[in-house]
């Protein structure tokens, strides 16, 4: 209702100035005046207008800097954080010293320089001199500026080094996943066939493959049964998409049989050091937790579309992109408690959110991050490692048709290699 009345009152503001202008002009006529006549006196008011609208907008400016300061974020949780507030920082002191002389010098001289029918304007083509200062000046302040933010930049964005602990942030429509590494403190491989409701991240293990070629057994022999029994009863078109079902179902089986082999030739080739031998003890988890002062590195993946992960508190953010893992290495140095004191709210918390407009609920895909101790840490861990991620139950594969002789693109997170596959029986492949 007051915005209501608000509206009103401006629309009426102006009908009334267009009134007003349009007597002046009536009056101005009725005095014997030209319209686009312009008198000393209006100069000289258009010039003091200058002035006092050059104290208001410094004035306003001033004002909004001071009222608002509150709404900046609070000191920086993280080491590079530090950094990048100090690059911008000087940047904000470069702009507002360029904006405060540039804007106090176009008032002055409209203000100074009223017009004055007896002076003569000052004839200026060229001045090599001028020229010369306006272009290296700002040039010099440039390259200044460029040079500082990219120091800052490859530090920040700087390989982590040898053994820096992993931590893996998963993103999809819309919300976080965390994986965190089992006691041999290496995150296993990753890939988008596997997953399931219990494999939510795609996780390669031999129990993850088994669970998912099971699955898709059980649903082509659903699929084929109901064939046998409807088939002749049933539409074309659902005939067909029925028969279609179970056509990619099949080459799924294909893809993932083949991801066995290589998971399995890997394993074989490399032992320990493969990435397929160390996903069976991670821990995927709904909760962010980080340790204060360490070295983390994040390993930030997406499902679906392109999503950010971004924790303002901590001057984070990276792209999470489908298909490929992107990474930042920080180290947090304030923890959750201190913050709160900083803050004075002892509610606040950390946040992890997705600024990247990525859907309906982007603006709800958010996980609570806790920075903590080391042994405040560590007794998390340790409760959560309890409930490591399994894959699941190994299971013996029922027979299903996988053609022998097929080619299929194998992607992993790692590689990617066409596999032949030579023989299979019961899901289990030869080679
Ligand atoms: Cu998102």
């Amino acid at each position: 209702m007051t915005k209501l009345l608000i509206i009103v009152v401006l629309v009426l503001g102006v009908l009334a100035i267009v009134r007003l202008s349009r007597v002046y002009e009536l009056t101005a006529t009725l005095r014997g005046k030209r319209e686009e006549e312009i008198t000393d006196r209006d100069n000289r008011m258009n010039a003091r207008f200058m002035w006092l609208f050059c104290i208001l907008y410094f004035g306003f400016f001033l004002w909004l800097l001071f009222r608002y300061s509150d709404r900046m974020l609070p000191v920086s949780a993280s080491e590079h954080g530090v950094w990048t507030d100090q690059l911008m920082d000087v940047n904000w002191i470069i702009i507002f010293i360029v904006f405060f002389i540039t804007n106090t010098l176009l008032f002055y001289f409209a203000g100074r320089y009223v017009f004055d029918k007896n002076r003569k304007a000052y004839y200026l083509a060229h001045n090599n001199k001028l020229e010369l200062i306006w272009t290296v000046i700002p040039a010099i302040v440039l390259i200044g500026i460029i040079i500082y933010g990219l120091s800052i930049w490859n530090r920040i964005t700087a390989h982590s080094p040898e053994g820096t602990a992993q931590v893996e942030l998963y993103a999809k429509q819309f919300d976080w996943t965390a994986r965190y590494p089992g006691k041999d403190g290496l995150l296993g491989a990753t890939d988008y066939r596997l997953i399931n409701d219990n494999n939510p991240l795609g996780i390669v293990t031999k129990g993850s493959i088994q669970t998912r070629l099971m699955e898709l057994v059980v649903d082509i022999n659903a699929t084929v049964e109901k064939l046998k029994n409807e088939g002749e009863y049933l539409p074309p078109t659902q005939l067909a998409e029925l028969i279609d079902h179970v056509e990619k179902q099949k080459r799924m089986m294909r893809k993932i049989t083949n991801l066995k082999v290589m998971m399995e030739q890997d394993i074989a080739e490399k032992g320990e050091a493969s990435s397929y031998a160390h996903g069976s003890d991670d821990v995927v988890i709904k909760e962010f937790h980080l340790p204060v002062r360490r070295d983390i590195e994040l390993v930030i993946r997406s499902r679906d579309v392109i999503h950010s992960a971004y924790i303002p508190h901590l001057r984070m953010q990276m792209n999470a992109v489908p298909g490929m893992p992107t990474r930042f290495h920080m180290k947090p140095t304030i923890t959750t408690d201190s913050m709160r004191v900083v803050v004075e709210d002892d509610k606040f918390d950390f946040v992890l959110l997705c600024n990247k407009i990525c859907g309906a609920s982007h603006f709800n895909m958010q996980m609570p991050l806790v920075v903590e101790s080391q042994t405040a840490y560590e007794t998390w861990y340790a409760e959560a490692m309890k409930k490591p991620f399994e894959g699941a139950p190994v299971a013996e594969v029922p027979a299903a048709a996988v053609a022998v002789g097929d080619t299929v693109f194998v992607q992993t997170d790692t590689s990617n290699t066409a596999v032949v596959v030579t023989a299979v029986a019961n899901g289990s492949t030869t080679h």
